[in-house]
This record gives structure tokens, C-alpha cells and sequence, in this order.
């Protein structure tokens, strides 16, 4: 089999509610960057990437358009051949960029192997489940809301069945007013629901020792990103004084700043962002050296890849439920009834564009 050519197309995804990039930029869509990589065999496979700020979009689109390009000939089932292919070509970039070029190939690569063997990407990872895995749900309780807003949505996602949920703190002028979150939605949803909170960086140590002693009172059950992810040294100190499992990974690029993060201790669970680190296969290289390192991961973002990852995951955790791109697809994305994410079973990812979509959001 051979890739023989792409398409490219940038997509807008209306979000049921406007987000604050950056805590600057408000977004009322997630823009994503469609690849479609055709094989003589005709088989089409699908990888994508998103940004909240349109700035970089152009940039991405058009690595990822030459990086494609670049690869036709090759055969799509060596994607380690075709990774360090380009690796050789876009290495000087560094990491960013380059990673999620390379990720958004390799998920078309796996798009085609499952395709071309029709089985599901999570089945050719060698899953140790055919159902579901562990989720929780995120991307709902936002750092703006108010208690109100915070309690009242707890309280829908609880009704919805998921039995784990992510809110966001950081924003506060103490604490206690901090704190006052984390109360709210324990208090929204019961003792049974695991809660977890993303600070997305905003803090620094002193705060994070402050606030992270009430988090414990709540039953918080992981803290997420409080600090600067470059601080090793901090998260290592944070890990050992705090007892509130201190959680990090997505904001770094490539799996060999995971390795990192396992020998430094710098986390008690391990956040590994498919698109960032590089797409599945060094996606699973950095879950294993955190199941060697005895930590577990957690994904970040896109369950629809994430799910597969999961499933082939001996130390996962969860799946984050992240809702971004739903609409984009046909397949929905289905809890069990106990609170865990069904696996797809169609061939590849197992995700068909929703042409609806597509033709609305479609900007180039
Ligand atoms: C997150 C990442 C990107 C945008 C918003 C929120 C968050 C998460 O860190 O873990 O989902
Ligand atoms: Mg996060």
C-alpha cells in the first residue's frame, strides 16, 4: 500500500459556549485542521488538530499540507519510518509545531491501518478491554462561573452519568474563595463523584500549598497543572509535601519530556496530550514509561483518538471527556451507564466527518 495524495481542510466547530483562550481571546468555534490521506488502495484515512486562536492555524495547515506531501509514496503501515522521514525535514522547528504535524499524520496513519485490516485502532494496540474505559467529564465547569452556574452544571453532569467531573479554580483573590469552588460542587454532587480541578498554570508554590490543604478537605481527587509545567523542582516539591495527587503532562511536547517527569517525580499522575506529544505511537512510549516509572496517565483532550489509547493502556486512569469536537463527527461518544466511555467499533478511529459540518464551518 502507498500514500498517493491529501486534502486539507479548516473546519470551525461551533462550541455550545464561547471560551476564553488564554483567558484573552473569547472563541465561539474550535478551528480545526482536517487532514485526508488517500492510499492507492483507496482507503482515506483522518487525523486532525484544533486551536482556539486562529493565529497559528494558517502555520499548521500549511506544515501539515508539505508534510503530507512529503510522504506520498510511502507506506502508510510504516509510520516509524515515515516519523523520523519527517523528523529529519521539520526537526529544526523544535518542538510545538512539529509535534502536532507529526501527530495529525500519525493518526492518519492509524486511521488506515485500521481501515485496511478493518478493526478498530484500539484492537491493533492490543486493548486489554472490548467495552469502555474509565472518563470523566470535562470542558463544562468553566474558571468564570459563578458558585451558582458551578453547582447547577455539577449537578447535570452527575445526572448525565458520568461519576467523575473537572472544574477550574485559579481566578480567585484568596484561598478561601478558591477553596469556596471545590465546596460548591462536592456540595452539587454527593461524596461518590470524584472531583478533579485544573489551575491551567495559575498559581505558584506558596498558593498551591495554601489552596491545596482545603482541596484535600473536599476530597479533591487530583490537582491539575497548579504551577509552571517547565518547574520540575516545584512539582517534585509539591508531590512530596502535599497528599492531594498532584497531576501534569499536557503542556509538554514530545514524550521525552515525560521520561522527565517520571525520573524527577514531578507527578503523581501523568497527563499525555495525544496531539502534542506526537500522535499514538509516542503516545504509548511515554504511557509506558510511566507504567515502568509505576504512574498512571491520564489522556488530554480528543477522546475520540484518546479512547483507543485508553483501552491499550495497562496504567490508565481516565479518559477526559472533552466535548470540542463533537458535532464534526457522526458517531457520538457514549457513556455505559456506569460512568465509562464506550469503545467504537467501526474500522480505524472510527469516526466518519459529518459533512453537515464540514460545509457550514468550513473556512478554507
Ligand atoms: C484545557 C486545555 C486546553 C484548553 C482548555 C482547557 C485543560 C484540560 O487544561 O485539561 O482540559
Ligand atoms: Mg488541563
Amino acid at each position: 500500500m502507498k500514500i498517493t495524495s491529501h486534502e486539507i481542510l479548516i473546519v470551525d466547530n461551533p462550541l455550545g459556549r464561547p471560551f476564553m483562550s488564554g483567558g484573552t481571546v473569547p472563541s465561539s468555534a474550535l478551528r480545526h485542521v482536517i487532514l485526508k490521506l488517500h492510499t492507492d488502495d483507496g482507503i482515506e484515512g483522518l487525523g486532525w488538530s484544533f486551536s482556539h486562536s486562529p493565529v497559528m492555524i494558517p502555520a499548521l495547515a500549511s506544515a501539515i499540507d508539505d508534510a503530507a506531501n512529503h510522504i506520498k509514496g510511502y507506506d502508510p503501515m510504516l509510520r516509524d519510518q515515515i516519523r523520523k522521514e519527517l523528523h529529519r525535514v521539520i526537526r529544526w522547528s523544535g518542538p510545538g509545531l512539529s509535534d502536532v504535524v507529526q501527530a495529525t499524520i500519525n493518526f492518519a496513519l492509524w486511521d488506515i491501518a485500521g481501515k485496511s485490516l478493518n478493526q478498530p485502532v484500539w484492537k491493533l494496540l492490543g486493548a486489554h478491554t472490548s467495552e469502555s474505559v474509565p472518563t470523566y467529564a470535562s470542558g463544562s465547569l468553566w474558571r468564570d462561573f459563578s458558585l451558582d452556574e458551578l453547582a447547577e452544571t455539577a449537578g447535570s453532569l452527575k445526572e448525565q452519568g458520568f461519576t467523575g467531573m473537572k472544574f477550574r479554580c485559579g481566578a480567585e483573590a484568596s484561598a478561601e474563595a478558591e477553596s469556596e469552588r471545590a465546596r460548591v460542587v462536592r456540595d452539587a454532587v454527593g461524596d461518590e463523584i470524584k472531583i478533579m480541578v485544573d489551575i491551567n498554570e495559575g498559581w505558584d508554590i506558596p498558593r498551591t500549598m495554601a489552596v491545596a490543604r482545603y482541596f484535600e478537605a473536599h476530597d479533591v481527587f487530583w490537582l491539575e497543572d497548579p504551577i509552571d509545567h517547565k518547574d520540575m523542582d516545584g512539582y517534585r516539591q509539591l508531590v512530596n509535601a502535599l497528599d492531594i495527587p498532584i497531576t501534569q503532562g499536557e503542556y509538554h511536547y514530545g514524550a521525552q519530556p515525560i521520561y522527565e517527569v517520571v525520573k524527577a517525580g514531578a507527578a503523581d499522575i501523568v497527563m499525555i496530550d495525544a496531539h502534542h506529544v506526537g500522535g499514538i505511537d509516542p503516545w504509548m512510549k511515554a504511557a509506558a514509561v510511566c507504567e515502568l516509572g509505576n504512574k498512571p496517565v491520564a489522556t488530554h483532550l480528543s477522546p475520540e483518538i484518546a479512547v483507543h489509547l485508553g483501552a491499550a493502556t495497562s496504567n490508565l486512569m481516565t479518559v477526559e471527556y472533552m466535548t470540542w469536537s463533537f458535532g464534526l463527527f457522526n458517531e457520538s461518544m457514549d457513556l455505559d451507564g456506569n460512568g465509562n466511555l464506550k469503545l467504537p467499533q467501526g474500522p480505524g478511529l472510527g469516526v466518519t466527518l459529518n459533512e453537515e459540518t464540514v460545509k457550514s464551518g468550513l473556512v478554507s
